[in-house]
């Protein structure tokens, strides 16, 4: 009877363990040679920030072809937003650029702007494109004083401009549940924690566009994709 019992612990405990969630991990890679990046036209004083001249970021590619700034998300998880109680994700002005230039948050979590250009004045210019999410118009005064933003809807690569340097740009996509990722520049990609289940993996790059994959999440899954140079 004993025994029974405890065989009946193990089995429920190892039911339990199954139905867990785990690491959905891959790696995105980039078909094709895109064409060159160009510099950006930066002007005098944020080019004494700015020593060495740096080309736009259209495309983030690695030596082993693996592409940065692709951001992944699940489809058809919706309405779990945790952003409220998220730490803000942080965005830094520095050397007239934004840094990181692609990223993701959840609805609801807070973008923490931050200035690291000293004695140079930048404005915080989202605008957004689906309803509700409110364009703003910042100016950010050098110093460690935060802007902070936050958007209620999901949005896709909404974007953040400066209206004094026209050439900076940033893009952070909006989604309404945890359970998404930007790809590192060697084009990996983890989105932790997704729970066991049937899934659409969605990915989107700004200038090489999207695809899609199914994924069985048991314990974690590994799928990788592959874009190509439009
Ligand atoms: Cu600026």
């Amino acid at each position: 009877m004993k025994l029974t019992t405890l065989f009946t612990a193990a089995a429920l405990v190892g039911s339990l363990s199954l139905a867990n969630a785990g690491d959905l991990t891959g790696k995105i890679s980039l078909k094709g040679t895109p064409a060159p990046e160009k510099e950006l036209p930066i002007d005098a004083n944020c080019g004494k920030l700015h020593p060495d001249k740096k080309p736009t970021t259209h495309f983030y590619v690695s030596q082993g072809g693996g592409l940065g700034d692709v951001f992944v998300t699940l489809k058809g998880v919706s309405g779990k937003s945790a952003g409220a109680s998220a730490a803000p994700i942080v965005i830094d002005q520095k050397g007239c650029e934004y840094m990181p230039y692609v990223s993701a948050c959840q609805t609801g979590q807070k973008i923490n702007l931050k200035h690291s250009d000293p004695g140079i004045l930048h404005n915080v210019h989202p605008t957004p494109t689906v309803a509700g999410n409110p364009e703003a118009n910042k100016a950010h005064i050098p110093g460690p004083g935060l802007l902070t933003f936050q958007f209620d809807n999901a949005e896709e690569f909404l974007r953040f401009k400066c209206d004094v340097h026209p050439w900076m740009f940033a893009y952070v996509s909006v989604v309404d549940h945890p359970y998404f990722a930007v790809s590192a520049p060697d084009g990996s990609f983890k989105i932790a924690g997704v729970p066991d289940g049937k899934y659409t993996v969605a990915i989107k790059h700004r200038k090489a566009g999207t695809a899609e994959k199914e994924v069985e999440v048991k314990g974690g899954a590994v799928v990788n994709f592959e874009l190509e140079v439009k």
